[in-house]
């Protein structure tokens, strides 16, 4: 049996077999990557100087996030926690949503129109059973849309989550 590791590029950087994504579709989710980054440093700042109540960084999950959501269609949802921004934000959801929610405007939590992306969850790990919600709707409903949900190690001891 071979354990061969799943390799995409050598470490000398040479690619192994073919490249999954064209070149355009790289650049397009480094950029949304970078635009992430830029985000959370400047939400980050803006915490320290007190013009934001709370802010939780995601300084080194931009891939994860970025990733996850960019293998989605429009029809599909994202259930966040506090934490996923870069997730919720690559599906459509405004960054001055995120912003207006950590000061405590409700016009935060407000969707728009045609966005599937829930308000981020406060509630560690409580809006996991949102996202399952979500996808039976989608199962009896007949589409093939799915639901995304990330949180936490911690939120996987809640009981929610099992
Ligand atoms: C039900 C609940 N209990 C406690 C808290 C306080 N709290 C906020 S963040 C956090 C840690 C959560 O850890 P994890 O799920 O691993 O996510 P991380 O913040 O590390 O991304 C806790 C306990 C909360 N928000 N909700």
């Amino acid at each position: 049996m071979s354990h061969e590791p799943f390799q995409i590029l050598a470490p000398d950087g040479t690619l192994r077999g073919v490249a999954p994504l064209e070149a355009a579709e790289i650049r397009r989710l480094y950029e949304a990557m970078l635009s992430a980054r830029v985000f959370d440093h400047k939400a980050s700042a803006m915490q320290r100087q007190g013009r934001l109540a709370t802010y939780s960084p995601f300084e080194g999950q931009e891939a994860s996030q970025i990733g996850a959501v960019a293998a989605l269609s429009p029809q599909d949802w994202v259930v966040g926690s506090y934490r996923d921004g870069a997730a919720m934000w690559m599906h459509g959801y405004p960054w001055r949503n995120l912003l207006l929610g950590r000061t405590g405007d409700e016009r935060g939590g407000q969707t728009p129109e045609g966005v599937r992306v829930l308000p981020p969850s406060i509630t560690v790990g409580g809006h996991m059973i949102h996202a399952v919600g979500l996808a039976w709707g989608e199962r009896l409903l007949g589409s093939d849309g799915v639901a995304l949900t990330l949180f936490g190690d911690g939120a996987s001891s809640e009981g929610d989550f099992h």
